[in-house]
């Protein structure tokens, strides 16, 4: 198992997010995966591997040309606009909801990050978009590994990223690393690509970039959007439209839900993926249905973690992990490496 582990994360340190009408700290830390790479230093379960830069061109098979630019400049504008903006984080305030352009893009700076995004949780920073361009290039070099031939790649990375669509971010994510990895599979010869999405948090980007596409199946186990974030898609009945029709699957569980009931949905989740006769498999790897997150509410255990790996593996793909999330720091380390553990020993058997 090869893993690219993103060397720029720690750049995109968000300060604070909006949460019931307060500035709160962000629970989407550099912390997250400093401990994911102390437990790897204790199991090493695979090999480090240096990503390449992903090209711009690369970054444009899923995202719109417009937000990259947006993004890239998105810190300079904003200090331009007041130098003390420096030690400020950018939030949006005010978004194009229905009714509004969407054709039109603004001069104004907060109007833009509005129209380029659907929450005020998620922070840029004076290093977001150095850390996403540099966890894209991981997620990329994951795939093409994958694509050489090697059984698994895991791009350890942060910010996450299967929130953002083609050109919005939100949910703590900018870039889309699990389409990324998906689309760069296709690209690299893959004929079927399937995504299965396992943070506790429906995959509303990831489905919205290939809900008209056949090539690329998508499936999300998630909180049930009716009361979990984030809250506007993510429902059963949202099975993909035109050429997609039939390859989106949305397993919505109740909050609460524990081990037992969430592996069924797996099951489902893998049988699909095997009925559709995927070539490769990407995996969001959210670890958020931990029973400690402080802002989910699932109840797997850690121990739960090396069967998921287990089961991952029984699928017999090449198999592409994306790093999403998992807001219990301390437990994050183990959460992750044992599902890549129990991925590792499975496969090798
Ligand atoms: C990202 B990922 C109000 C709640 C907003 C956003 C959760 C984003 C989860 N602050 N929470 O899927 O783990
Ligand atoms: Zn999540």
């Amino acid at each position: 198992m090869l893993i690219y582990a993103n060397p720029r994360h720690a750049l995109h340190d968000g300060r604070h997010e909006m949460f019931r009408g307060r500035l709160v700290p962000c629970h989407e830390t550099p912390a997250r995966l400093d401990h994911v790479l102390a437990e790897l230093g204790r199991r090493p379960v695979g090999e480090l591997c240096d990503a390449p830069p992903v090209p711009r061109a690369t970054l444009e098979r899923v995202h719109a040309p417009r937000y990259l630019n947006f993004l890239a400049n998105a810190w300079a504008e904003w200090v331009a606009l007041d130098p003390a903006n420096a030690e400020v984080d950018a939030l949006p305030s005010t978004w194009p909801v229905r009714g509004f352009r969407h054709d039109v893009e603004p001069a104004n700076f907060s109007a833009r990050m509005g129209l380029y995004s659907y929450d005020a949780g998620t922070p840029l920073t004076a290093g977001t978009w150095a850390a996403a361009e540099a966890g894209a290039a991981c997620a990329v070099a994951a795939a093409q590994a994958v694509g050489r031939g090697q059984r698994a790649a895991v791009a350890l990375t942060r910010p996450p990223g299967h929130h953002a669509g083609a050109d919005f971010f939100g949910g703590y994510c900018f870039l889309n690393n699990a389409a990324l990895a998906a689309q760069s599979l296709r690209d690299g010869g893959a004929k079927r690509v399937a995504v299965v999405d396992v943070d506790y948090h429906h995959g509303n980007g990831t489905q919205s970039l290939f809900y008209g596409r056949s090539d690329v199946l998508t499936i999300s186990i998630h909180g049930d959007p009716r009361t979990e974030y984030p809250f506007f898609l993510g429902h059963a009945d949202e099975r993909g439209e035109g050429d997609g029709f039939g390859f989106n699957l949305n397993l919505p569980l109740p909050a609460g839900t524990g081990f037992v009931a969430w592996r069924t949905a797996l099951m489902a989740a893998l049988q699909r993926v095997t009925d559709f006769g995927a070539d490769a498999l990407v995996v969001a790897l959210g670890v958020d249905t931990y029973e400690g997150d402080p802002i989910s509410r699932f109840t797997l255990g850690s121990g739960d973690y090396l069967q998921l790996g287990r089961d991952l593996a029984a699928a017999g793909l090449p198999t592409v992990f994306t790093l999403e999330g998992g807001y219990a720091v301390a437990a994050m380390g183990v959460n992750v490496v044992n599902v890549l553990e129990g991925f590792a020993l499975a496969s090798a058997a």
